[in-house]
């Protein structure tokens, strides 16, 4: 793919939309009904599109991003809660049925139908890698299980969710059942905030990949939130003393590679309480860092494939 025109205004930077055999299937989930603290993230899908109509579709590194995407628009407003994110899960299934599913987050609780279809697409446990400040391993937040806080207690109770598959990457801010379920499952890798900046990201994304490595496909769940405030200002549950945004890069460039990487959202960002876009702009860099990383491994493997046929 050449790329010789400013892209503004344009849908997806101008990669290449396609259609159901695209590289990329992405999906818009605006829901933040279950959000504790401050609400906006409904609004992320649509500012984190219109910011990337107006970026170029290039990595760091100047590579062109030339993978096809199709975007499936966004789970249309409901107030009925079940019924919405049984259209989650019914419409996350379509996205999933690509290379790489992208899933553009509403509140953390958008991950428990997001997760829930992709255990039903799979044939066998997947491993979970869960950046974030928060643990979300509530049973039941403020009335319902649906809380944001409890997306990863409800994601554990998947058929093929298994909590030897679960990694956490930021933690800093538990309570109650977090705490409590955290020791009784010391099968749970978890890299708090403070292991973090003690060991460093190339030891703790070591330990990441010798675990999932075990799973044939991994899920990633971004909360921004596990980001410094400094880095991700808007969001509704905001906790100080997170990673940098460089950090995070650092973490992704080398488990992406490692792992076979199936799916991730990003989720929390939530336009309304931000500065300048600095959030919305986060999560675009590192789609399309995640977006370049892929491709690059992909050429690789496709290539190694050729090679062996
Ligand atoms: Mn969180």
């Amino acid at each position: 793919m050449r790329y010789n025109t400013p892209s503004y205004n344009v849908p997806w930077a101008g990669m290449n939309l396609a259609g159901d055999d695209a590289d990329i299937g992405v999906l818009g989930v605006p829901w933040d009904n279950a959000t504790s603290n401050r609400r906006g993230a409904a609004e992320a899908p649509a500012n984190i599109r219109r910011c990337i109509a107006c970026a170029d579709p290039f990595t760091e590194d100047g590579d062109v991003i030339a993978l096809s995407l199709k975007d499936y628009g966004d789970v249309p407003r409901d107030l009925d809660w079940a019924r919405y994110f049984e259209h989650v899960a019914e419409r996350a299934r379509h996205a999933l049925h690509h290379r790489f599913a992208l899933f553009l987050g509403g509140d953390h609780s958008v991950g428990i139908p997001i997760i829930r279809a992709m255990s039903a697409a799979v044939s066998e446990p997947f491993g979970i890698l869960h950046i974030d400040a928060h643990a979300d391993l509530e049973d039941e937040f403020e009335g319902s299980r649906w809380s944001h806080a409890c997306t990863a207690r409800r994601a554990l109770e998947n058929a093929n969710v298994h909590s030897d598959g679960y990694v956490y990457v930021g933690l800093r801010a538990p309570i109650d059942d977090d705490i409590r379920f955290l020791a009784e499952h010391p099968e749970i890798q978890v890299h708090s905030m403070r292991a973090i900046i003690d060991r460093g990201i190339p030891a703790v994304a070591t330990d990441v990949i010798a675990r999932l490595s075990a799973f044939k496909q991994v899920y990633i769940t971004l909360d921004v939130d596990a980001l410094d405030p400094a880095y991700a200002p808007g969001t509704g549950t905001p906790n100080a003393g997170g990673m940098t945004t460089r950090e995070l890069l650092s973490l992704l460039r080398r488990v992406v590679p490692a792992l076979n990487i199936r799916a991730m959202d990003i989720v929390e960002v939530a336009p309304p309480l931000d500065h300048a876009d600095i959030t919305s702009w986060l999560a675009v860099k590192v789609i399309f860092e995640m977006f370049g990383m892929l491709q690059t491994k992909w050429k690789k493997t496709d290539h190694d494939d050729n090679q062996i046929q």
